[in-house]
């Protein structure tokens, strides 16, 4: 889907070099910049954002399974784990949608594979992530859910909401300068293995955001967008979700 929206520039080498466009003070501004990413921690958040779904096409361009896409900075390993469902830690309260992700995990030959893993993170309905924004409980909206016999699996949690990404240091300055927008669209994380099996990592999506076709981390593809119905009980919504993973 769309990249980068707003950038139309390309940079080209002058035919005459005495009209190079580059100044000592580009040059000192760009450094500055660099330097700041550092000091503002934001290497993994600006590397994932601007660089990791060039690397993750690249990767996993021979894979016969699922759609994979970017990690992004904000996975903690260890979330955890139930058997066949589970529902992810959250606050008294907690706002959102509700939300059933029910699914199942099968190799490329169509064994559904029990004892898989299904990991998922998403942030809440204000878009911050645990264990990366103050005041949240350690695990709240993670998990890990490992598949029954039959390779299915339940994940109770609400809907994430769209998310900002920050804007307070040096990735949020060069998207101001750029003029884009730091907007990517709702979405659930998750990190899906079997034994003897590729582990994929993906993000899914929900029909109607409307940062779908312009996510600043251009991490949306069409395969990844969920159906949501509405709950049966009439108090959130379902969604069902298949995984497929390449072997080992
Ligand atoms: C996110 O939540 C995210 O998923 C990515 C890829 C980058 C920044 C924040
Ligand atoms: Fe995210």
């Amino acid at each position: 889907m769309r990249a980068w929206p707003g950038c139309a520039h390309r940079w080209r080498r002058p035919d005459d070099p005495g009209k190079c466009p580059v100044t000592y003070a580009e040059y000192d501004a760009f450094k500055a910049w660099l330097i700041q990413v550092g000091e503002d921690g934001e290497w993994p958040l600006f590397l994932d954002v601007f660089v990791e779904h060039v690397i993750e096409e690249v990767a996993n361009a021979a894979r016969e399974g699922s759609k994979g896409t970017i990690e992004g900075p904000f996975y903690a390993p260890g979330a955890p784990l139930s058997h066949r469902e589970v529902t992810l830690p959250m606050r008294e309260g907690e706002a959102g949608t509700p939300l059933q992700f029910r699914g199942q995990v099968c190799s490329v030959a169509s064994t559904p594979l029990a004892n898989a893993t299904v990991d998922i993170w998403h942030c809440g309905d204000v878009g911050f992530y645990s264990q990366f924004a103050p005041g949240l409980p350690e695990w709240n909206l993670r998990g890990r859910v490992a598949t029954d016999e039959n390779g299915n699996f339940v994940i109770n949690t609400i809907q994430p909401a769209p998310y900002q990404i920050p804007t307070d240091g040096a990735t949020g300055a060069i998207i101001r300068a750029a003029n884009w927008h730091a907007w990517r669209p709702a979405h659930l994380h998750l990190r899906v293995s079997a034994p003897d099996h590729l582990l994929i990592t993906t993000q899914l999506y929900f029909p109607g955001d409307p940062h779908n076709d312009d996510d600043i981390a251009t991490a949306v593809k069409p395969e990844l967008m969920l159906d949501p119905k509405p709950a049966a009980d009439g108090t959130g919504v379902d969604v069902v979700y298949d995984f497929v993973l390449d072997p080992a």
